[in-house]
């Protein structure tokens, strides 16, 4: 009765497709809170770390094969698995800003054909995220940026059709869209700007799940 309530830790989603600066953006976004004393770690998928992310690795880095649809499952299972750790961190008062999560699950696999629904069920349940911040840029920029090309899915047609899927199948009115051909500090200015807006509208609000 007499403790005091604890608001509950915001969960704070980036997604784009390869290299818009998600990554960069996260490390950004993680030290303002943590300047500002407000304890956030950050979470990326694929965990790499884990026994299932080790499987999704090897796939990444063109060392093994695997059938399109056992792979989605695997990265829908490597964020299953972290569902409690979530939980967790969010119930304890510590944000948690994550790169990429479902929505790149799904776009990456629709857009090599597989149905969008039948990507879209093994993610129902998962908890939501409460901002969606959605990096944008034309793919061939994108496609001019350090490293692009290493890895399996780096191939400028198919980053168009993710781009696609991402856009007009998952994007929502919620998703916040920030311009990310532009530089690095003037983008992380705007994005501190729109989750400092939704730090006190979301603290009291329950935590909601992927349907
Ligand atoms: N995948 C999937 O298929 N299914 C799933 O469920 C999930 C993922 C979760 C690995 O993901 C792959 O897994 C990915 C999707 C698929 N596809 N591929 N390939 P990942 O997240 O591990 O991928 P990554 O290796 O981190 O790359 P990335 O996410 O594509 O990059 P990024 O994080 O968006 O960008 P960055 O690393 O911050 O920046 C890229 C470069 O640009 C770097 O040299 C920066 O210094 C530079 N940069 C960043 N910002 C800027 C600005 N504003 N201007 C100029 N240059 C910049
Ligand atoms: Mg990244």
């Amino acid at each position: 009765q007499n403790k005091e309530m604890i608001n509950r830790g915001l969960f704070i989603l980036f997604e784009g497709v390869d290299r818009v600066g998600k990554s960069t953006q996260v490390q950004n976004l993680v030290k303002f809170l943590n300047d500002k004393q407000l304890s956030t770690k950050a979470m990326r998928f694929p965990d790499r770390t884990t026994p299932i992310g080790t499987i999704i690795n090897a796939y990444l880095q063109n060392s093994t094969n695997m059938d399109d649809r056992a792979l989605h499952l695997l990265f829908s299972s490597n964020r299953w698995e972290a569902k409690d750790s979530i939980y967790q961190a969010l119930n304890s008062g510590v944000n948690l800003v994550v790169d990429r999560y479902s929505y790149s699950g799904v776009a990456y696999t629709a857009a090599k054909g597989i149905d969008f629904d039948w990507c879209y069920a093994c993610e129902k349940g998962l908890p939501e995220p409460d901002v969606i911040i959605y990096l944008s840029m034309n793919s061939e920029d994108a496609t001019k940026r350090g490293d692009f090309g290493g890895e399996r899915y780096e191939k400028l047609e198919f980053q168009k059709k993710i781009k696609d899927i991402y856009e007009s199948k998952l994007m929502t009115p919620k998703w916040k869209v920030v311009d990310a051909n532009r530089d690095i500090e003037t983008i992380s200015k705007e994005i501190s700007d729109i989750v400092n807006k939704e730090l006190d509208i979301i603290k009291n609000k329950q935590i909601s799940t992927i349907s």
